[in-house]
């Protein structure tokens, strides 16, 4: 007789913006490829899915994506078993008649709350600690990290390896951007720019322009083009669209599916990401970068970005330290860019290397999903 797959339900609510769809769907997948588990996806927004991956069929109660049983999470729910584990990203509130679902399994279930990323102290003391009970299903904090004591990134199996290959490949390169629509101008900094609104970015592209450097700069379609429109003093900004001011191409991309992102980050010097998975995947690039933070209420989002930058900046001289930090202060605040970036420009060969060393260090922590799977080994 087979043997019994275990059973995950991971449950997403999507907020808004599409870090909550992109990292339980990374997640889900990889539960699937590299650990053989039966997983279901619940989600309430597959429009947004749709977004990162184009093959989801938003009217569909029920679908298989890349082994992934991906469930439309219902308005009315209906009974359904409960799995042998259950992940509630980002502490979204699981349907109550789940919840009995879970209670009356002869052996209750793994309940795992999957946290939001953060690189404060705190998140070590917290991780794997248990939180609420419902009747008698026990709850578990499940915190992602940068550090030993955490539950790590999320990160596939032979993902390094095959962003060596790429990047020692400029012709795999070349046809990618190709793909795209993107014909690198020669000698040029190739630059991808994925961020919130922000006050501070018409500075930094007054900055590329003048600059003695070209740059060309790739803006996949999203919140940040309105500050682009008003820049350029143009509307209605599109995929395709290219303008040259002075030593500055701006391209606008379209939204790319989840894995062509990665080549985009792998293909580019430097990349603007934001919010959580993007943030991670630019970390795996091995390239310098910059992080626009998701804001939260009463600033507590800047102490998560100074936590983070202390423990990424460790290595680093003074200049440099102070240079990147410099820069990823001023476009947190929305501030002028152009010195920072200056600074930032001197110490390159510098960052790029630290890039690589950071990228190694943290994959010598297991990777989230491997640490979930572990988890659950070591409760049963
Ligand atoms: O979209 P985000 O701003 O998501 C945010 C954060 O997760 C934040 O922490 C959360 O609280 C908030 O949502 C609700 O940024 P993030 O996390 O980088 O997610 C973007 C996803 O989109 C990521 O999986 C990469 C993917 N993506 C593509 O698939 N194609 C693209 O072209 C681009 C630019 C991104």
């Amino acid at each position: 007789m087979p043997e019994m797959k275990t059973r995950w339900d991971i449950f997403c609510t999507v907020v808004d913006n599409f870090g909550d769809i992109g990292v339980t769907w990374r997640l889900a997948r990889q539960l699937v490829a590299e650990h053989g588990l039966a997983v279901r996806l619940w989600v309430d927004d597959l429009r947004a899915f749709e977004r990162i991956c184009p093959q989801i069929d938003p009217g569909a109660a029920q679908q298989y994506q890349q082994g992934v049983d991906v469930r439309q999470w219902p308005v009315e729910w209906q009974p359904t078993p409960a799995a042998d584990v259950v992940i509630a990203a980002f502490a979204c509130q699981l349907p109550s008649a789940y919840m009995d679902a879970m209670a009356e399994r002869e052996q209750p279930p793994l309940w795992m709350n999957l946290d939001y990323l953060s690189a404060e102290g705190w998140v070590i003391g917290c991780h794997g600690l248990p939180s609420v009970k419902y009747k008698n299903v026990q709850k578990f904090f499940f915190f992602p990290g940068f550090q030993k004591g955490t539950g790590g990134l999320l990160r596939e199996h032979g993902l390094l390896e095959r962003r060596r290959q790429f990047q020692q490949n400029p012709q795999a390169q070349r046809e990618f951007l190709h793909g795209l629509g993107i014909d690198r101008a020669p000698g040029a900094r190739l630059i991808s720019l994925f961020a919130y609104e922000n006050t501070g970015l018409a500075s930094w592209l007054d900055g590329m322009a003048g600059d003695s450097t070209a740059t060309h700069l790739l803006v996949p379609e999203g919140r940040i083009l309105g500050d682009v429109e008003r820049w350029l003093g143009v509307q209605g900004l599109a995929a395709g669209a290219v303008y040259v001011r002075d030593a500055l191409t701006v391209q606008v991309l379209p939204f790319v599916r989840q894995d062509q992102y990665d080549l985009l980050l792998w293909c580019c010097d430097f990349n603007a990401v934001r919010g959580e998975d993007s943030f991670v995947r630019a970390q795996w690039a091995g390239r310098p970068f910059l992080w626009h933070i998701y804001r939260q209420e009463e600033d507590i989002h800047l102490d998560k970005l100074e936590a983070f930058l202390e423990l990424y900046v460790k290595g680093l001289s003074a200049p440099a330290r102070e240079a990147i930090s410099g820069l990823w202060r001023a476009w947190n605040a929305g501030e002028k860019m152009p010195d920072h970036w200056q600074s930032t420009r001197k110490h390159w060969p510098e960052l790029e290397k630290h890039a690589e060393t950071w990228c190694l260090e943290q994959a010598l922590q297991a990777d989230l999903a491997t640490a979930l799977v572990q988890f659950y080994g070591n409760w049963i």
